[in-house]
């Protein structure tokens, strides 16, 4: 696409091809609007071109992590397990992009560097680090809430040896560690998948946990074939029941209405060991209120603390691995046999809060005054999540104001959508939307849809500008705190407060509840975009 200065705007300027920004081009053109998608990568996919670890693979039934907008795609496109490995879901974005014919309107191998709001041709001045430039009307971030890597400043860490590898940037070619001592460093969603995957391959593995997870079976295998006939004779009303749920996602096991305080303690272990056996998130809705009762909270966190005592061999290891905090305030995770893989005699753990990492060595690393000799390492670190990408752009509003000047306090903005002083740009499964907790595809789905109502609503009224108003944005972080604070999720360090990240303003940052969201945009549509400057005024 011929896109400069010179030329007139395009509409749309999308950051980023991962499902959020091809869903976002597809539905700009649908309705008539010029788009062009600008990508870093050399491949579509996202999160799903980058996170190519052992063992990767979606925590969400690929029925559900999956596009609802068109029936012909969720009729053709079959999955071949209940949890989707990372090589699928990347073929499904790569399908996405030809079937749509996308591809002509994406630039790969191009990182955007600087976005500055032009106040007088009312438009972003956008600029690639290498040089080549765009003007568009409006810039969509579509970067992804978790796609900056969190690469822990650790001492003499260019001093090893051996390899470094981070699961969120993990090499293309074949890794073999088969036979090597290799450590991983983090015990959340990716480690655990990795840990499970690597310890057959290597010699030995040495897991550093500085915090224990929860972790809840996934029970995968190979789609259930009468299931998946069932959900393709009734998608659309399966896609609108999912919606119609917290999450975005688990209309097939509804969770239950009633309090964990309601039965016996009989009935309740019954209760928690069903949905054990089902696998997958659906524990966290065995009750109604155990993600807003500490108590009822504790009864599940205890009912998996007894699993693990149960399934790990050496008490002192079980008893490392038994998380403290309130369960699913950390993202829970789903695995495959975690637990169990700290019985393999090739496998020990670390536990850093009794003896943190006080340096790497050329040969390996030092805790807790002990050395562990090691070939590889894997930092499973996660990622500096929802503002990290957008922070390290030059990205500059109204005024000339810097993106890290507006959101030096934690990132301000209303509805998840926009931001005061930067007119005509949209975050894509952003701070204050409900992405972290949702199933990602259907907040995606709902964002964009929204966004595209707008400006196709705005353009038919003459509006140039729409731009949130400040009140409007430090309202929307009040209400997104205030529900926050209804639930067990502040009750931890999780990367939802900022909490990872050294020296990141702490604020609670994703939304919890995507029916009430929907619903607000809604009205705030219809209310004639309260909350928004738009400039021409509607009459
Ligand atoms: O990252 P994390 P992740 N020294 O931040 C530890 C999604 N996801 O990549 O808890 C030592 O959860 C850190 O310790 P602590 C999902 O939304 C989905 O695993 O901060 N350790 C923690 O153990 C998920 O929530 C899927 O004390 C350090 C780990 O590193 C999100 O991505 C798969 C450390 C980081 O865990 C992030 O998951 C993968 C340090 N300096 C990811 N710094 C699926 O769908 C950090 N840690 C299956």
């Amino acid at each position: 696409m011929q896109t400069t200065n010179s030329t007139p705007p395009i509409d749309l300027l999308i950051v980023g091809a991962g499902f959020g920004g091809l869903y976002m081009l597809h539905t700009a053109r649908q309705r008539g609007l010029t788009a062009l998608v600008v990508e870093a990568a050399g491949g579509v996919g996202g999160t799903w071109y980058h996170n190519r670890y052992p063992g990767a693979r979606v925590d969400i039934q690929s029925l559900e992590y999956s596009f609802g907008f068109d029936d012909a795609l969720q009729q053709d496109w079959c999955w071949t397990e209940r949890y989707a490995a990372q090589p699928e879901l990347l073929a499904y974005a790569n399908h996405m992009a030809d079937r749509y014919a996308l591809r002509d309107g994406i630039l790969l191998d191009t990182r955007i560097a600087t976005a500055h709001w032009d106040e007088a041709a009312l438009c972003w001045q956008v600029a690639a680090q290498d040089g080549r430039h765009w003007s568009a009307r409006h810039l969509v971030l579509a970067t992804g809430p978790l796609s900056t890597p969190n690469q822990p400043d650790f001492p003499g860490l260019q001093e090893f040896k051996g390899r470094v590898l981070h699961t969120a940037a993990w090499p293309h070619e074949p890794v073999d560690l088969a036979g090597l001592r290799v450590g991983v460093v983090g015990t959340g969603s990716s480690g655990v998948q990795t840990i499970t995957t690597l310890a057959p391959e290597v010699a030995q593995l040495t897991v550093f946990q500085r915090t224990p997870s929860y972790a809840v079976p996934a029970h995968n295998g190979p789609l259930d074939k009468a299931l998946e006939a069932q959900v393709k004779a009734d998608y659309p009303a399966f896609r609108e029941r999912n919606r119609r749920t917290m999450g975005g996602f688990g209309s097939m096991l509804p969770p239950n209405t009633f309090s964990a305080l309601s039965v016996s303690a009989d009935e309740r272990e019954r209760m928690f060991e069903e949905r054990w056996q089902i696998g997958g998130f659906g524990l966290l809705g065995t009750f109604n209120d155990l993600i807003v009762n500490p108590v009822a909270n504790e009864l599940a966190g205890e009912f998996v603390r007894n699993k693990i005592r149960s399934i790990v061999k050496d008490p002192a290891t079980a008893a490392a691995l038994c998380p403290t905090h309130p369960i699913g305030c950390k993202r829970l995770c789903v695995d495959t046999g975690y637990y169990a893989t700290f019985n393999r005699p090739n496998v020990r753990l670390v536990d850093l809060q009794a003896a943190p990492i006080e340096r790497f060595t050329a040969s390996g690393l030092v805790a807790g005054g002990v050395e562990h000799t090691l070939d590889a390492i894997v930092l499973a670190t996660g990622f500096d999540a929802m503002t990290g990408t957008l922070l390290r752009l030059d990205l500059r509003g109204r005024g000339g104001r810097r993106i890290q000047d507006h959101w030096q306090a934690g990132p301000l903005n209303y509805l998840g959508l926009c931001l005061s002083g930067f007119p005509n740009l949209f975050t894509l499964t952003g701070p204050g939307a409900t992405a972290a907790f949702t199933n990602v595809i259907v907040a995606i789905e709902h964002q964009v849809q929204w966004i595209a109502d707008t400006l196709t609503d705005l353009r038919a009224r003459g509006v140039r500008t729409l731009e949130a108003t400040p009140e409007a944005e430090a309202d929307w972080v009040a209400h997104v705190n205030a529900v926050a604070a209804r639930t067990i999720y502040l009750g931890c360090n999780s990367w939802y407060l900022g909490a990872n990240i050294p020296g990141k303003p702490r604020i609670f940052m994703p939304l919890f509840g995507f029916p009430a969201y929907v619903q607000k945009c809604a009205d705030v549509q219809q209310q004639g975009y309260a909350g928004f400057q738009l400039a021409p005024a509607v009459p």
